[in-house]
């Protein structure tokens, strides 16, 4: 009996041709008639086309990851008397398709994290399994992207492609996320490549990281709240309500109300629960008007944080008596502080602009007092006018008329004047026209200063010496 085996996939077809088989029988007739079969009971089958010659081939679909070998054993008998057979065995290996995706161990992966943990730690394992062979079952964990609050996914975690481990990439905070959904994929190598999706919710807890947040009275500063209560108010009377939040959840968040300090500890007590302030007892005449309570909010955490509120209490009928007591309270340090800085400032600034104008006056004064007396010694010569045609005339070489002009500057603007020598110009000797023409020339420059003089006064009677000016002659 000779074999010949062809290896077998796992996908083949039934009635694919796994082995052919030749058979010998030396006698003749029915002793060597001969038929073969199969020992065991085998997804195989053989078919005989030729005679002596024998097809093994499958009888079902194989499924390696079901069988992945079989050892088949062949009976050849003839059909003499007495019948005489003869076996042989093979082994066949049913070669790997990848027909499996691979499965995680998990539908859903819930898993837990406690809020403020350190970057980078561990969350959980992801399992998968691959049924496959080799190449077809080597899964690689892939984080599938996705948006979280606007910001990509492996922002938040990270996934080991070899371990399926999850990391933490960041710090959670409670109080922002609670609770974090994502799809991690496995993949086998197989080509083409079979994958399964698990989803990962990942739920932070919280943490007592919050102390309670007091919403009322509100806490400012400078400015003043108090509460009123009538003096003939009853015992029970409702003060006010101190009302808190905490941003934490569950008992983290769990608040109670204690009285902390009280003017009084017998007239007001604080609602544990709900953080309402009562009267305990009648308010008296005795009573103070103003009444300061200290009340601390707790929250249930462990360790458990706190806050404490100032609560104002006037115990007055009228408001102008809470208003005396008040008052003074009102006008803090801070505001006094405040008034003075600016009060000290204002002052600086007019000090400083009025020192300014002082000297700025005061050195225009010395200016002109100094210019004066230097005109006043220095003795400045005297420059003629000289008329037109001066050349044309006796030829003599000497001036034949006379042009002075006088200026006279008193502290007193009205009297300045320029002098009539302008007068005795008109009757100086001349003669021709040119002469007449320049006397009235003269005559208008003349009037023109005095005009400009008579526009000075207020300028020279601010600046003025107080002692007389000398005539200024030109
Ligand atoms: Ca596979
Ligand atoms: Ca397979
Ligand atoms: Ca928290
Ligand atoms: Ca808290």
């Amino acid at each position: 009996m000779d074999f010949k085996i062809i290896p077998v996939s796992e996908d083949s077809p039934p009635g694919t041709t796994i082995g052919i088989i030749n058979v010998k029988d030396l006698d003749s007739g029915d002793n060597g008639q001969v038929n073969c079969r199969i020992e065991q009971n085998a997804p195989f089958k053989i078919k005989s086309n030729l005679r002596n010659y024998y097809t093994l081939v499958t009888d079902t679909v194989l499924d390696r990851e079901s069988v992945s070998e079989y050892n088949i054993t062949v009976v050849a008998t003839d059909a003499g008397i007495p019948l005489l057979s003869t076996k042989r065995t093979f082994h066949l290996k049913v070669s790997d398709v990848n027909d499996n995706a691979p499965v995680f161990s998990q539908s859903v992966y819930n898993t837990f994290i406690i809020e403020n943990n350190s970057p980078g730690i561990s969350v959980l394992t992801l399992g998968a399994k691959d049924p496959d062979e080799n190449q077809n079952a080597r899964i690689s964990y892939i984080l599938e992207n996705t948006n979280i609050g606007g910001a990509p996914v492996s922002e938040y975690v990270s996934v080991n492609a070899e371990s399926g481990v999850v990391h933490a990439v960041r710090s959670f905070d409670y109080e922002q996320i609670k609770q974090l959904v994502f799809v991690v994929k496995a993949q086998d190598g197989g080509s083409p490549p079979l994958s399964n999706n698990v989803t990962v919710k990942l739920i932070v807890q919280d943490q007592n990281d919050n102390p309670p947040q007091v919403l009322y009275p509100v806490q400012t500063g400078g400015s003043l709240v108090a509460e009123v209560v009538p003096r003939s108010a009853d015992v029970g009377y409702l003060v006010t309500k101190v009302v808190a939040v905490d941003v934490d959840s569950g008992q983290n968040a769990w608040l109670s109300y204690k009285l902390q300090k009280a003017t009084d500890r017998a007239l007001f007590e604080v609602g544990l629960q709900n953080g309402e302030i009562r009267t305990i007892r009648q308010v008296t005449d005795k009573d103070a008007v103003k009444q300061r309570l200290t009340v601390i909010v707790e929250d249930n955490g462990q360790p458990s944080r706190s806050a404490t509120v100032i609560v104002n209490v006037a115990v007055a009928d009228s408001f102008p008596e809470v208003f005396s007591e008040f008052t003074e309270l009102t006008h803090d340090k801070e505001y006094n502080d405040t008034l003075t800085f600016y009060l000290v400032l204002a002052l600086a600034v007019v000090s400083f602009l009025f020192i300014t104008c002082l000297v700025v006056i005061v050195s225009v004064k010395i200016y002109r007092w100094r210019q004066s007396r230097i005109l006043y010694h220095s003795n400045l010569p005297v420059i003629p006018y000289y008329p037109p045609r001066y050349s044309d005339t006796l030829g003599t070489g000497t001036l034949p008329h006379v042009y002075n002009y006088e200026v006279c500057r008193t502290t007193d603007s009205r009297k300045s004047d320029c002098k009539p020598m302008c007068q005795n110009l008109a009757s100086v000797d001349g003669d021709g026209d040119d002469v007449q023409q320049a006397d009235k020339q003269l005559l208008r420059n003349c009037s023109q200063m005095s005009t400009l003089v008579s526009f000075t006064p207020i300028y020279l009677s601010l600046f003025a010496p107080p002692h007389p000016h000398p005539p200024l002659s030109f």
